[in-house]
């Protein structure tokens, strides 16, 4: 069967007229592997099936939310039995603490915590308490992590910005953006010199991806975490671990849980929601303490813990839940990427392929992918033609050499066989 993409091409046309690029976020416009983005029909499981009826094996599950793939069924009957008793209320509800409960299960250190509607509300919610709470206005984060679509983090940031190549975001006040100071990331020397420096004194906080899944998958090199929380920690720094993607994905309590480290402030997005707007920050009750209506930090959303939002959230992390269900998804991540690895290097091709649990990237570079540059080192000419050909051949990878690929409990061996099999030959023409 041709592949055809008439039906999205048409779409595609149409949805210029109303949004920039026809589309309501960057990194979906397919700018970096070129051609008209697919437009989406519908999902099960690890399936997607676009306009023109292709289907394809989905490695981007909504840029990670969907742990259980899609339309999972428990899921889907919690929303629609949530949504026949009203959407919105705009006042509490006992299902934001019905999720809050399972939240703190698997991060204990958020001891106090408030429901956002996004990741990027997250970030600029712990950025404002850490701010608040220390009187300072200084903040570090490292080059090439993306927290968000904010003002004060989309300096050298990671995701769609380096993937249109865009330095920083016209728009950002320079007087914010002289307040955010950008360190290499896994620069164990970089970092303590710049916290034993008096700026690193007047430091409110550090935000880091502690697993970066924007510039690709970067794990951090042996030290580097535990240096950044003592040197934070004796500047009297907040440590803002985003774990909006590595939440639940690099282990089911996060960076953290795996490394053992406790951040101060911790902010959460994608698979807390279940596939809905849920992000959410907290940490620390005497700095969560701060923000309104008990301290004078304000943050607010009309949306916020969401019912129905809160319904898929708590859907989601019951299966997160269950014994068993993280780990699976990562023995079948593992078994991926050491197929996709031994399919490089028959064919030949230089690649590197980064893993941290059910997250994963495939560079096309020789040499080992560590930190921005090492990152920028893939051909990512190549990228795009791989990307077209698995495209043809029914998989669906984020259209980006800088963004982690995710897996969900879908993927099975049927998923794995066809991917393996689409990314050899994909190789041969790519
Ligand atoms: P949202 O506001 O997009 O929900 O979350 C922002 C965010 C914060 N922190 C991290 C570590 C993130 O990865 C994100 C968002 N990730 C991108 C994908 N790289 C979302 C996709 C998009 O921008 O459309």
């Amino acid at each position: 069967m041709t592949f055809s993409t008439a039906r999205s091409a048409a779409a595609h046309q149409e949805a210029k007229a109303f949004f920039p690029g026809g589309v309501n976020s960057p990194v979906r416009a397919f700018k970096a592997v070129g051609g008209a983005p697919l437009f989406i029909a519908k999902g099960e499981g690890a399936w997607l099936t676009d306009e023109d009826g292709n289907r394809l094996v989905d490695y981007v599950l909504s840029w990670g939310p969907l742990l259980a793939g899609h339309a999972h069924p428990s899921i889907v009957k919690a929303i629609t039995e949530t949504a026949a008793l009203g959407t919105s209320f705009g006042a509490p509800t006992t299902r934001e603490a019905q999720l809050a409960i399972r939240v703190q299960r698997v991060f204990p250190s958020m001891k106090k915590l408030r429901f956002v509607s996004s990741g990027t509300e997250a970030t600029a919610a712990a950025l404002r308490v850490a701010r608040g709470f220390t009187g300072r206005e200084r903040v570090v984060k490292f080059e090439g992590c993306y927290h968000g679509a904010q003002d004060a983090l989309l300096v050298r940031a990671g995701s769609g910005v380096e993937t249109l190549g865009l330095p920083d975001s016209p728009g950002v006040p320079k007087a914010l953006a002289a307040l955010t100071t950008v360190l290499p990331f896994n620069d164990i020397p970089a970092l303590r010199a710049f916290f034993r420096s008096e700026q690193g004194r007047e430091t409110a906080c550090a935000i880091i991806e502690p697993v970066v899944g924007n510039m690709g998958l970067l794990n951090p090199k042996q030290g580097f975490l535990e240096a950044l929380r003592e040197e934070t920690k004796a500047a009297g720094a907040l440590l803002i671990f985003d774990e909006v993607m590595t939440g639940f994905r690099v282990a089911r309590g996060g960076v953290q849980e795996k490394f053992g480290i406790e951040p101060d402030l911790t902010c959460l997005g994608k698979v807390i929601g279940g596939g809905l707007p849920v992000g959410a920050y907290g940490g620390r009750a005497d700095a969560m303490g701060q923000v309104a209506p008990d301290g004078p930090i304000y943050q607010a959303g009309t949306l916020s813990g969401n019912p129905l939002a809160m319904a898929a959230g708590i859907a989601m992390l019951d299966l997160v839940l269950t014994p068993g269900f993280i780990e699976g998804i990562e023995r079948s991540t593992a078994d991926l990427c050491a197929r996709l690895a031994e399919v490089c290097a028959k064919a030949k091709v230089p690649a590197q392929v980064n893993q941290a649990g059910s997250m994963f990237t495939v560079f096309f570079t020789g040499e080992q992918v560590f930190d921005y540059a090492s990152a920028k080192t893939s051909d990512t000419e190549r990228f795009k033609r791989v990307h077209r050909a698995l495209l043809e051949r029914g998989v669906y990878l984020p259209p980006s050499q800088f963004e982690s690929a995710f897996m969900s409990s879908t993927h099975g061996k049927a998923e794995l066989d066809h991917t393996v099999q689409a990314f050899s030959e994909a190789l041969r023409v790519g």
